[in-house]
C-alpha cells in the first residue's frame, strides 16, 4: 500500500516534469521563431526563391507619383495612371498592376494620389509600395 503510493507519487511527478519540460520547450521554440528575422517564418512567402537574389530592398529605390484609376479586388489588380517606372522599364501609362496583398486592395482608393513602387515578383508585375504622396 504504502510503496504503491510511492511508486503513484513518483510517476506523477515524472509525468509532470516531463509535461513542463515540454512545455517549456515549445514555449521557448515559438519565442525563438518569431525573434528570429532569418527564419523561415519570418520570410515573405509570396517571394519565390528564385527571385531572392537579385531583389534588391524596395527603400533604395525611387517611388513613381501616380493616380488609382480603379481596384478589383476580385483580381487582385490596381489600375494606374503613373509616371515612368524606371526600375522595370516601363514608361509612363495607366495599366493594371497586381497589388502586393489584400490590405494593399483595401487601403487603395479610386482618385487617390499616391506613390507607388512597381516590382517583377515571380514575373508578374507588382505594386510593392503604395503610399499616400507626401
Ligand atoms: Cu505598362
Amino acid at each position: 500500500m504504502n510503496k504503491m503510493t510511492l511508486l503513484a507519487a513518483a510517476l506523477s511527478a515524472a509525468l509532470s516534469a516531463a509535461f513542463s519540460a515540454g512545455f517549456s520547450l515549445s514555449a521557448f521554440a515559438d519565442t525563438h521563431t518569431m525573434n528570429n528575422p532569418n527564419s523561415m517564418a519570418g520570410m515573405n512567402m509570396n517571394m519565390p526563391m528564385t527571385t531572392m537574389s537579385e531583389k534588391k530592398p524596395s527603400s533604395t529605390q525611387a517611388l513613381t507619383d501616380a493616380t488609382v484609376v480603379s481596384v478589383d479586388k476580385n483580381t487582385g489588380m490596381i489600375t494606374l495612371k503613373h509616371g515612368a517606372l524606371s526600375n522595370i522599364h516601363m514608361p509612363a501609362m495607366t495599366m493594371a498592376y497586381k497589388a502586393k496583398n489584400a490590405e494593399m486592395l483595401d487601403s487603395a482608393k479610386a482618385g487617390a494620389k499616391v506613390q507607388v513602387l512597381v516590382e517583377s515578383v515571380d514575373n508578374t508585375l507588382t505594386i510593392t509600395t503604395l503610399q499616400d504622396q507626401q
